[in-house]
């Protein structure tokens, strides 16, 4: 009787130190995976907002930039290199590949954005020459081999025309199911920044963004609508000059440029639309997003570059009847893209203000 009861307490000791030890083990295997940095390539035409969100990606160790590719758009892609170069020696980050890539769109003539971005496209603030030197791959051929080195743990992040991107993708269309995530700032589905429709990454290479929509991976789409709700004001300025460094001093600069252009257009700060698809890889929590499937229109006459974005899941099925068509039923549509709806405004730019701090 005793020899059994002494052995009944040895089991339910055996059981609760393996209980014990599994949820160690778990615990342990949670905040290892909280703490592993994300692998990201930002592909990127810089930029005032790009500058921004490279180094607010670069000051995040939620984290760990493999990459950067430069497409032309803002700037051409020789300006774009050179600045991405500059950016990356600022951040004294010389061990990160800085690769060019595509030097005009896949289908049109290349749309630059001096007007926005300053004459460098960095708000006419001259850098020191880069100490960094760039990568001699071609931009798609580097994610490519990116995608291939660290399987189902890159996320894309381009936040440029989408014509590197689409190269890849077609190039090796493997890299669709391989990448971890692809999170572009581009697109709207309430109205446009270049004109009614059309948003200007999209505008920059409607082709190439009808390829990557339709790549069979899932994009999730910040767009310019959700950019221009989530506005750096006078007041966040104020606290970024408040503590001078190399970084925040350079992008206090860059922010003033880019608030008095805003302004002159009659906006009330200016948009943060690039930073916003970074802060959305950091913290997804600073979103909300909902499936849909979204088509780029590439002919319409005023809606060339529209992200068509439908809300319903589902076409309208018409069959002929005679002289007439007639619906019949309806036929569901698989969501390509998750699209930002809105931004915690507020607190994404205290995390952008603090990140480029050094806090
Ligand atoms: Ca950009």
């Amino acid at each position: 009787m005793f020899y059994f009861l002494e052995e009944e307490i040895s089991v339910k000791r055996f059981f609760a130190t393996t209980v014990l030890i599994v949820f160690a083990f778990f615990c342990y295997l949670t905040s290892a995976i909280a703490e592993t940095p994300q692998r990201v390539i930002i592909d990127t035409d810089p930029g005032i907002d790009d500058a921004m969100a490279i180094l607010l990606a670069l000051n995040s160790p939620e984290l760990k930039v493999e990459a950067l590719t430069v497409v032309p758009g803002n700037v051409d892609g020789r300006q774009g290199l050179e600045n991405a170069l500059k950016l990356v020696s600022l951040a004294g980050r010389c061990d990160l590949p800085v690769a060019g890539g595509a030097q005009h769109p896949l289908n049109q003539k290349l749309i630059t954005a001096q007007y926005w971005h300053g004459k460098n496209g960095l708000a006419g603030v001259e850098l020191p020459a880069p100490k960094c030197k760039a990568d001699t791959r071609f931009g798609p051929d580097l994610i490519i081999d990116l995608v291939h080195k660290y399987p189902h743990e890159v996320t894309l992040i381009p936040v440029g025309p989408l014509t590197n991107i689409a190269l890849a993708v077609s190039k090796d269309p493997s890299i669709a199911s391989l990448v971890k995530d692809v999170v572009i700032m581009g697109g709207s589905i309430t109205g446009g920044n270049v004109d009614g429709a059309a948003e200007a990454n999209i505008y920059g290479d409607p082709e190439a963004a009808a390829i990557v929509f339709n790549a069979g991976w899932m994009v999730t789409m910040v767009g310019s609508d959700v950019g221009e709700r989530t506005l750096i004001t006078r007041k966040n300025l104020a606290d970024l000059q408040s503590l001078h460094g190399p970084e925040s001093d350079f992008i206090a600069k860059l922010a003033d440029f880019y608030l008095t252009r805003s302004e002159k257009s009659g906006y009330q700060g200016a948009a943060m639309y690039d930073p916003l698809a970074v802060a959305t890889v950091i913290d997804p929590t600073l979103v909300s997003l909902k499936d849909m499937h979204v088509d780029v229109e590439t002919k319409g006459e005023f809606t060339r570059g529209e992200t068509v974005a439908n809300r319903m899941g589902s076409d309208e099925n018409n069959v002929l009847h005679g002289d007439h068509y007639e619906i019949d039923g309806v036929i569901a549509l698989k969501p390509n893209a998750r699209v930002c709806l809105a931004s915690d405004a507020d607190r994404f730019l205290q995390l952008f203000v603090n990140r480029i701090k050094g806090k």
